[in-house]
């Protein structure tokens, strides 16, 4: 078992200097806690920026840093402060984050910091790949390494590597805006899994995988060309006891152990005891909907006037990004509402907002949680919301309302709080005159529910769920019974093949010696194919098949002349020795006028598909397709046929992007079986790429050597990644 290494833009660690000496204190984030469970003892590594730019750390103590981190199983990638500049609050700031966010007019689209970003990806990477062993795993965190999981897998293959983004993935109609946007994907492929706080997040990666790679997907399993990506999502929980306890401890405090924060609130809490306090903390971001809160609180006091002098709202505003311009903007704006919105409503005794633009201790954030009746979270989008979280975890007697974005990741898992939409001010109004009214016994029962979903699914849970998720995508490939073609086997198979005195091999075309393409006519043998073959079909004591689904009148034209043994349309037809094509089984074809019309409607109406007409079967093909209408749409299809040909021998074969009526009685498999019997073979081969080829795999006698090209699920005995080998496969046939 080798060690866990976990890179992320910072350390778990704060660095400090003072008087020339160093210390690393632990973060105590919610990330930093959640991976204790991983990140412990000896065997894990944690790698990132220390949070200090090369200038800023004098170069005699860099050594001392070094040696103060590693105490903390930490490491330090080195960052220039025109490095943080471009990669920090540039590209990951001023780029990614606007746009992941849907804000997309405050996304700048700069070549210089995405190259400053690739760069410094790259060093991260490099990083990684000077620590990390063959069988170590590697969990690559956040918006600011997107590039890493890829750069780690071009020099390590087989190494295991999830990634997980802490904030949205934007749907494909904002993400396909990013003019890196391949890059960006190419690069997070490179894991073996990928993670999300909701299922939206994922849904809206996997559209863009398929739209702008165009790559296949089924369910939540990505396949390229030679390895199988999972995305998964995992709604990122917190330190539950930490903040239950914490907030138990704090009931203790007597009046004099008491911050001066808490004492404060207790003496404003019985001037006016029937007074409610709301509060709300994010950090200072326009993501996080603060102006819009504040114009919405201005709103609910004109619409529920009765509520003057009855409620406070606390907004603690933590400093965030402060040199990136638009938080400097939003910094000015929030300063202006808060002066005007107090201006206009405050009387002697009261001001309706208290706003605090800076970062709180620990224990004071525990004094606001526990002492506000309300948390009013309005997030415009936000990855989770751990605030919420945090809040709900707090409330030790189970009393308090929390009101929430549904624009928040963490809106999916809590139910039982007010959903609002951050822009219907109608709405939020009447959320907080719901929640200022709202019956203890109510909000007992509905914080009791959280309470429970959060203690049980809690930060170090979900750090646990990713990591065995990774360990199980990494398994998946040693429990395939279907066994990877090594080097090792395949000389086993040359050997066997080299002693036999009659051999037979059984070849696909489409996916396994010719590539797909949009236009199937176009996919015609090219000249290195042509030589393979004609030394495939010059080999002595072997007979080679072309087996195919296509037409024979399109292979007639290919592969006739050079008389090549071939069996087309899934069996219906055999031409043996450059003789003419005749029929192998007896089959119909008066279905096809009443089918017909039925696949045409469809072609009308999905554009980009279009049918192809064979002499004993009808396909519909759907590769130039939108992916997800043209799914939809075969879907759709597949249950018009099936009904209609109920009582039909015939079948509908789901093929990779096409979908084909025939014969029930003609498959590869029996027409495969029939040719074998023909003579006495003591060697025989197959290969193929989609699950027409299954039925050779599954029809053919156990000794045969099936080999299936892809990952996917297969009744054969080998596989091989891609068809990027079949042919270098094949060549050694003919060494
Ligand atoms: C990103 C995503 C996702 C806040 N103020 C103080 C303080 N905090 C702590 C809170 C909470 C954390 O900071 C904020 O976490 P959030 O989840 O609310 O928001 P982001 O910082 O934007 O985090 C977000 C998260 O990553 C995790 O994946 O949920 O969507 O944007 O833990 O308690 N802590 C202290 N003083 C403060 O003044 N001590």
């Amino acid at each position: 078992m080798g060690k866990t290494i976990i890179i992320s833009n910072r350390l778990p660690v704060q660095l400090q200097i003072s008087n020339g000496t160093i210390s690393a204190i632990p973060s105590v984030g919610g990330l930093a806690t959640g991976m204790k469970s991983v990140h412990s003892g000896g065997d894990s590594l944690w790698i990132g920026w220390s949070g200090l730019t090369n200038e800023e750390i004098p170069k005699k103590l860099s050594s001392t840093i070094d040696n103060a981190l590693a105490e903390h199983g930490s490491s330090k990638v080195n960052l220039s402060s025109d490095e943080v500049d471009g990669f920090y609050f540039g590209f990951s700031n001023r780029t990614i984050w606007p746009l992941f966010h849907y804000f997309l007019e405050y996304s700048e689209f700069e070549l210089d910091s995405w190259n400053v970003y690739k760069a410094v990806n790259q060093k991260f990477a490099d990083a990684i790949l000077e620590k990390a062993d063959e069988d170590d795993t590697i969990w690559v965190h956040d918006y600011q390494l997107m590039l890493v999981p890829q750069m780690i897998r071009e020099k390590r293959p087989n190494i295991s590597i999830g990634f997980f983004l802490h904030i949205p993935f934007p749907s494909f109609e904002i993400f396909r805006t990013l003019p890196w946007r391949e890059e960006v994907l190419e690069g997070l492929l490179g894991a073996d899994l990928i993670g999300f706080h909701t299922y939206d997040y994922e849904r809206h990666f996997l559209s863009s995988v398929r739209r702008l790679l165009g790559l296949e997907v089924s369910f939540n399993d990505i396949y390229q060309d030679n390895r199988i990506v999972k995305v998964d999502s995992f709604p990122m929980g917190i330190d539950y006891k930490k903040f239950s306890d914490a907030a138990k401890e704090h009931e203790k405090n007597t009046a004099a152990q008491q911050s001066d924060l808490q004492q404060r609130l207790n003496s404003h809490k019985r001037s006016t005891p029937d007074a409610k306090l709301i509060l709300s903390i994010d950090r200072l971001d326009y993501s996080k909907g603060i102006a819009k809160r504040l114009n919405a609180f201005e709103y609910f006091l004109n619409k529920y006037p009765q509520y003057k002098e009855k409620v406070r709202l606390i907004i603690l505003a933590v400093p965030s990004r402060s040199n990136v311009p638009q938080y400097q903007l939003l910094k000015k704006e929030v300063d202006e509402l808060v002066g005007r919105i107090n201006g206009d409503f405050s009387t002697v005794s009261w001001t309706p907002i208290w706003y605090f633009y800076r970062s709180v201790p620990f224990e004071n954030l525990i004094d606001l949680y526990t002492s506000s009746d309300i948390a009013w979270l309005t997030p415009l989008r936000d990855g989770m919301n751990l605030v919420a979280k945090e809040y709900i975890a707090t409330r030790t007697d189970k009393t308090g309302v929390l009101i929430l974005s549904e624009m928040a990741g963490s809106a999916n898992e809590m139910n039982e709080s007010l959903l609002i939409n951050p822009n219907n001010f109608e709405q939020i109004s009447d959320a907080l005159y719901q929640a200022l009214n709202m019956p203890k016994e109510e909000q007992q029962e509905r914080n009791a529910h959280l309470q429970k979903r959060l203690a049980r699914y809690n930060v170090e849970q979900w750090a646990n769920d990713f990591m065995s998720s990774l360990q199980a995508q990494k398994d998946r490939d040693a429990t395939n019974v279907s066994k990877r073609m090594t080097d090792h086997r395949l000389s086993a198979v040359l050997d066997d093949f080299s002693k036999a005195k009659k051999r037979l091999l059984f070849l696909d075309y489409d996916g396994t010696l010719s590539g797909f393409h949009v236009d199937p006519q176009k996919a015609g043998p090219d000249k290195e194919l042509y030589q393979l073959l004609d030394a495939l079909n010059n080999l002595e004591n072997t007979e080679m098949y072309l087996v195919s689904g296509r037409d024979k009148e399109t292979f007639t034209k290919w592969f006739l002349p050079k008389k090549y043994n071939m069996i087309v349309e899934h069996g219906v037809w055999i031409s043996q020795k450059g003789g003419d094509f005749r029929m192998l089984e007896n089959v119909k074809n008066d279905w096809m006028e009443i089918i017909r019309p039925v696949l045409e409607s469809f072609v009308d109406r999905t554009p980009g598909s279009f049918i192809e007409e064979k002499n004993y079967s009808l396909a519909w093909h759907y590769r130039k397709t939108d992916p997800d209408f043209g799914n939809l749409r075969a879907n759709e299809l597949n249950t018009v046929l099936t009904s209609l040909i109920a009582n039909d021998d015939l079948s509908v074969l789901n093929g990779n992007k096409v979908m084909e009526i025939k014969s029930s009685n003609v498959n590869k498999g029996r027409a495969t079986v029939r040719v074998m019997g023909e003579d006495d073979y003591d060697f025989v081969f197959a290969i193929g790429d989609d699950w027409t080829d299954e039925f050779m795999f599954q029809e053919l006698p156990e000794s045969t050597v099936t080999v299936k090209v892809g990952r996917q699920k297969t009744s054969a005995l080998y596989y091989i990644d891609s068809i990027k080998y079949v042919r270098d496969l094949l060549k050694r046939f003919t060494d």
